[in-house]
């Protein structure tokens, strides 16, 4: 047997140490956007996010909903395979029929109004007028309006009110053609307006855009300029049944696909990479995993993986180490399969990113795990807390909590992510089923870890990931230390069981 010197570790045994901040090192100049594709030296990734997080292939977490929640807020999530495969394919073509943008061009219409509502506004005005719902259905709920008129020749009275509205600036944007809609919105910003009109080649203006979407898509602004362009999605796929699935999710739409398995490294994997990349000539990406070793993240990048997944055991519904003693600790994973993937860039100039997969309990383990090398996150306990995740919300005791369970559990029954090529069933669980504490809305947590994330690149002197993986310095910390780094030695005004 082989022996390793030392222990594997976690990403709590670890903090950040500060270097020097520059006057440029701010978090409005932190760019978080992020490699999930492969590609060759020199060239774009053709695939990038612009924060560094995905959510977990789970039934308890990505569903559609959840998709366009975090597509919305620049993440990814991949759609649970542990599912039939039309069902699979309908989650993702939901996400890929939601139409991100929306206006609201009558002050007597607002978005909680329905649908009839817009239909007798568009009797009523004559003009070609577009209902937006959540779900790109005529049923689903409304989220805005978009009307299309020639905003200079129109002479309706909603028309005027446009008009007026729009007075104050209309000078600032219109007699310049081919304008992009960055430097509109900047004008916008600068001149404290509340909304931006959209003008085609001949200074029409063809919708209205209002200052939640400039918040919702301040990082990619470009996204906006699409009213067609689609959200993207990822999907899980098994190494059973991915001749059949493959095909129906490629149909749906899907951007990215990654098998789903607690252990990547295997003959399996590498016939379901070399099928998919042969099929369909190299044009569907796909990732795989999990591994945490150095030989792993080789067998798959070879086989020719999109990015490999990272981490076996960490995840917090996991038992798996408990149950079959395999896994390793999460940040010495990261480290080594990061080191991995640099030294197999410098030998074939391709870089294969790599995303670390469970275990993250805090928000600054996510830019640890990226300082460590990890090009983004997966995460399941922390997206399972949100008002999108598709499990029930209960009240236990005096707390709202949601139910989260593992794939590995035997309410998922997910027996091809622990296929070892036996009988088609789960033969025993490797997760367990549980209640997070319930913690709202995707986005309202999601803005506060990511501008911890920019905060702390700050302190390290860095605006980029890449920049960050180069200048941080990690330092191993004692568990004396651990404890130090929480409030201590006081008492919590709300912790009242310490003052009965
Ligand atoms: P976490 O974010 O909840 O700590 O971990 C989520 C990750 O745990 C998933 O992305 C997946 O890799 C892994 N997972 C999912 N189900 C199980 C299980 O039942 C599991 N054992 O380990």
């Amino acid at each position: 047997a082989h022996f390793y010197r030392e222990p594997s570790r976690t990403f709590s045994e670890y903090l950040l140490v500060p270097n020097l901040t520059t006057k440029t090192s701010i978090p409005g100049n932190v760019s978080l956007k992020t490699p999930i594709a492969r590609y060759m030296k020199g060239e774009k990734c053709p695939f990038e996010i612009t924060i560094p997080v995905a959510s977990a292939i789970m039934q308890s977490v990505s569903d559609s909903n959840m998709a366009i929640a975090l597509a919305r807020s620049g993440g990814i999530s991949f759609i649970y395979a542990s599912q039939p495969i039309e069902q699979q394919a309908e989650m993702v073509i939901k996400v890929k029929n939601y139409k991100a943008g929306f206006v609201v061009s009558d002050s007597n219409l607002k978005p909680d109004q329905t649908l009839k509502d817009v239909l007798d506004l568009k009797a009523r005005t004559g003009h070609s007028t577009i209902a937006i719902t959540e779900d790109g259905s005529s049923t689903g709920k409304l989220l805005g309006v978009v009307t299309s008129r020639d905003y200079r020749l129109s002479r309706s009275p909603l028309d005027r009110k446009i008009q007026e509205f729009m007075t104050p600036f209309s000078s600032l944007i219109y007699g310049k053609e081919g304008i992009t809609l960055s430097e509109a919105n900047d004008m916008i910003w600068d001149h404290k307006l509340n909304c931006l009109p959209i003008i085609n080649k001949n200074q029409n203006i063809m919708y209205l855009v209002f200052r939640k979407d400039y918040d919702d898509h301040k990082e990619n602004p470009d996204e906006l300029l699409d009213q067609n362009k689609r959200l993207r999605v990822g999907a899980g796929i098994n190494t059973r049944d991915f001749t059949e699935r493959v095909p129906a999710l490629v149909k749906a739409g899907v951007d990215v696909l990654c098998i789903d398995s607690s252990d990547g490294f295997s003959e399996w994997q590498r016939e379901t990479v070399q099928w998919i990349k042969q099929e369909y000539n190299g044009t569907v990406k796909v990732g795989a995993g999990n591994v945490v070793d150095k030989e792993g993240f080789l067998y798959l990048a070879e086989s020719g993986a999109d990015f490999v997944k990272v981490g076996i055991g960490g995840g917090s519904i996991c038992i798996t180490r408990e149950q079959k003693g395999i896994g390793r600790g999460q940040a010495t994973s990261v480290i080594e399969v990061a080191q991995a993937r640099d030294e197999y860039f410098k030998q074939t100039g391709i870089y294969v990113p790599i995303c670390s997969d469970g275990g993250i309990v805090h928000d600054y383990h996510i830019t640890l795990a990226l300082a460590m090398g990890a090009d983004f996150v997966m995460l399941g306990r922390y997206f399972a807390r949100f008002d999108e995740s598709p499990t029930r919300k209960l009240k236990v005791g005096a707390n709202f909590v949601k139910e989260y369970w593992g794939e590995g559990s035997n309410r998922a029954r997910n027996w091809e992510r622990y296929d070892a090529g036996g009988e088609q069933k789960l033969e025993f669980e490797e997760g367990v089923d549980s209640y997070v504490p319930y913690a709202g809305k995707l986005k309202d947590n999601l803005d506060i870890t990511i501008s911890k994330i920019k905060s702390t690149l700050c302190n390290c002197g860095a605006v980029t990931i890449e920049e960050l993986q180069k200048v941080a310095r990690i330092t191993f910390v004692s568990s004396t230390s651990i404890i130090e780094g929480g409030a201590h030695d006081v008492i919590l005004k709300e912790s009242h069981s310490l003052l009965k």
